[in-house]
């Protein structure tokens, strides 16, 4: 319930949806949906004596009223992305794009316009978990003064597939399979890589979903792409082709493989929770949004079709102009309402921004509205989170299920005798489609350039750094390992020899193919800007929203403890003391201190670094802590940092093994080796040895 007290609120969503809300009272009386108040709600209405109970009347129209309406809770979940989770916040321009559009929203840096972001993951059920490999959605709806405008878009800037009548095949092939209904939350059987291998297209986002990109540590350390291409008209009437961009503030950040499936089992709330408690503490999340925008009369300029959604747009050819910034600084009152029932529509623009004749764009125009329907009825628009901010009226637009706005009037027709609600002229801001124009025969085909689909898999794959190729090919590994029919792993990691023979090699050893010997397509080695996530670490280091783990046992050092802590929440870290006991934990010196977890409770996945301070402890109770010990050994493994002093020095070195650890030796101040941070003396100076601000 306190989830919004750090929120804003001045907002106009915000208060449109006050209209709506109801406080829990806790002194109003409980009563039917339809208003008279419930005397015992714990026992149905039946005949009874003393002696026995007897048979539960029909008429108990108050037990039926409560088991009909839980009978009733769940609507249909999202075809795809049903799983996920989203908060209100704002959009602000710092530069008008007036050259290119009229929109208001993209023109006036002097408003504020409210939002709503909705990520999600694509496979698994909604009660999936948060940290399987895949692709996460960026949905944002703007609440803009004319309409709403939903850019509909992922964390990945390319697509599976270049038209939308695959969609349905391409999804069928990822969920889990028809039989069995098996696997959850994953890509890795047989008939989703079967569907790759036959849609040569898919291959450039199927590098990119390999990549780090696809186990993000969280969602506020993402990128968003609209991904499709749109068109942005101004005032002259000239179009440009558009790609949208937002940037994350905090850097592009993934965890690794190994600890995004432990913490699918140990928290598959992990992402939602660290959203919520970002926003809930202030720290509220930011992105910068920008364009890339190329002129009509250039869109044939280029090796690939601007309009094919599995292409990006190399920022080397058109740069990304950043003009605004968006903020998540809100967390819902209440999920089923605000989250579960926000519906999106690429379809949804506003004057000054129109589509194109991206195949893939044109089919989700249908799409979307239609499966709201069929999740959400008729009228889906006029619920809370879903209805504009700006006055919108339609005489014509009515009744259906469960319609809630009430229109007085006698007509409900246009043209009428009354010439009530008139359409808008493009001067009082009437939307009005770019007159494209349009000569050709009906076909079943896309462009010639739309055939070519390993080029930019292969510069995506060049422009990794190693790591983030080590990555790629244990994904790819893992995937095909869990396909168990040979026609599929056999043909899929030959078919990696398009972009790499050299991964391809490496796949086909570890999944058990056919080593391949030549590369299905020269690659020539081609890098491109923008591509390696290690391109997106934040201007100024910052450990702001961090997680950070405490080990303590009884004969802890308070002082260095102490310390350490207060120097971490200063500059913004989550700290949470882990002990061996929840009941409390005595230091060396006396003093007790009752920790957030206790040593199984927690797991060393959960948490960004770990710090033990000196004291007894050690000796005491950590050496002889199998779980305190394997906290170590794993931290390090996930490459995190581990930071230790005085008695935690020696004991922090053996559990990671390595003998080229330095470790600090007696006297000397601080030593980082490996990411493990030792020291004797000043526990705060260890916060600055790799320069972490605030
Ligand atoms: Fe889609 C949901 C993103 C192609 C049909 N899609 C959905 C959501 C996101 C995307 C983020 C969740 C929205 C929410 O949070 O409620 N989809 C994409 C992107 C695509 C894409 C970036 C490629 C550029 N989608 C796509 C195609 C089709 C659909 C080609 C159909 C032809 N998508 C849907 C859908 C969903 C959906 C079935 C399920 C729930 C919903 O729409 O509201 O209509």
């Amino acid at each position: 319930m306190a989830s919004t007290a750090n929120s804003k609120t001045e907002d106009g969503k915000f208060a449109d949806m006050q209209k709506d809300t109801v406080e829990l009272n806790g002194k109003q009386h409980m009563t039917t949906d339809y208003g008279i108040k419930i005397s015992d709600p714990d026992h149905s209405l039946r005949v009874a004596s003393d002696k026995s109970t007897g048979p539960a009347l029909l008429e108990d129209q108050i037990a039926r009223e409560k088991i009909m309406r839980f009978d009733h809770e769940r609507i249909p979940e999202r075809v795809v992305h049903a799983r996920g989770t989203g908060a209100f916040g704002t959009f602000k321009l710092f530069e008008s794009a007036e050259d290119v559009t009229t929109a208001g929203v993209l023109t006036d840096t002097t408003r504020t316009t409210p939002l709503f972001l909705r990520f999600s993951t694509v496979q698994g059920s909604k009660g999936s978990a948060d940290t399987v490999r895949d692709v996460r959605g960026f949905a944002v709806k703007m609440y803009t003064s004319e309409g709403n405008w939903d850019i509909v878009g992922n964390n990945i800037p390319v697509f599976f597939i270049q038209d939308a009548v695959k969609f349905p095949d391409f999804v069928h092939s990822v969920k889990p399979e028809p039989h069995n209904e098996v696997p959850q939350g994953q890509s890795a059987h047989n008939n989703f890589w079967d569907f790759v291998y036959l849609h040569s297209e898919t291959t450039h986002m199927n590098y990119w979903q390999m990549s780090d990109r696809a186990i993000p540590r969280s969602y506020r350390m993402m990128q968003g792409f609209g991904v499709n291409t749109y068109s942005l008209v101004n005032k002259e009437g000239k179009r440009h082709f558009v790609k949208f961009h937002f940037t994350p503030e905090l850097g592009v950040h993934s965890l690794v493989w190994d600890e995004a499936l432990k913490i699918a089992g140990q928290d598959p709330d992990f992402h939602r929770k660290d959203l919520m408690s970002a926003i809930d503490a202030g720290h509220f999340p930011k992105w910068k949004f920008g364009l890339q925008l190329i002129p009509e009369e250039k869109l044939d300029d280029f090796e690939f079709d601007p309009l094919d959604a599995t292409k990006v747009w190399p920022e080397e050819q058109v740069p990304i102009r950043y003009i605004g910034e968006l903020e998540l600084n809100r967390n819902v009152d209440e999920f089923f309402p605000q989250t579960e029932q926000a519906a999106f529509c690429t379809s949804h623009i506003v004057p000054g921004i129109d589509f194109s004749n991206d195949p893939l764009l044109q089919g989700r125009n249908f799409s979307y509205f239609d499966t709201q329907i069929s999740r959400l009825g008729a009228n889906w628009e006029e619920l809370p989170v879903n209805r504009p901010v700006c006055p919108y009226m339609s005489l014509v637009n009515r009744d259906g299920a469960s319609r809630h706005r009430i229109t007085k009037g006698t007509v409900n027709y246009w043209p009428n005798r009354y010439e009530a609600n008139p359409p808008a002229t493009p001067a009082q801001g009437g939307f009005t489609s770019y007159p494209e124009k349009q000569n050709g025969i009906k076909t079943r085909a896309l462009s010639e350039k739309f055939k070519e689909h390993y080029n930019q898999a292969q510069v995506f794959y060049n422009s990794l750094s190693q790591i983030e190729k080590m990555h790629l090919a244990k994904a790819f590994s893992f995937e095909l390992d869990h396909c168990d029919d040979p026609v599929v792993y056999k043909r899929m990691s030959e078919r990696v020899a398009a972009v790499s023979l050299e991964l391809a090699q490496q796949v086909a050893k570890n999944v058990g193919g056919d080593t391949p010997t030549k590369a299905l397509k020269q690659n020539k080695g081609q890098k491109a800007k923008g591509l390696s996530q290690l391109e997106y670490m934040p201007k100024k280091p910052t450990i702001a929203t961090r997680r950070i783990a405490i080990l303590i046992a009884d004969g802890f050092d308070y002082s260095s403890f102490m310390t350490m802590k207060e120097n971490l929440e200063a500059r913004g870290a989550f700290v949470f003391t882990i002990g061996a006991q929840r009941q409390g934990v005595v230091a060396e010196t006396g003093q007790k201190v009752v920790p957030d977890n206790f040593f199984s409770g927690m797991r060393s996945t959960l948490f960004d670094a770990t710090f033990v301070p000196g004291g007894k402890h050690i000796a005491n109770a950590l050496v002889k802590n199998g779980v305190a010990k394997f906290w170590i050994t794993e931290s390090f493994a996930h490459l995190k940092p581990v930071a230790g002093v005085n008695e935690a020095v020696p004991f922090i070195a053996k559990q990671i093994g390595l003998d080229e650890v330095k470790t600090a030796q007696s006297g000397s101040l601080l030593t980082e080796s490996y990411g493990v941070v030792t020291g004797h003396g000043d526990v705060a100076a260890m916060l600055d040895v790799r320069n972490i601000g605030p």
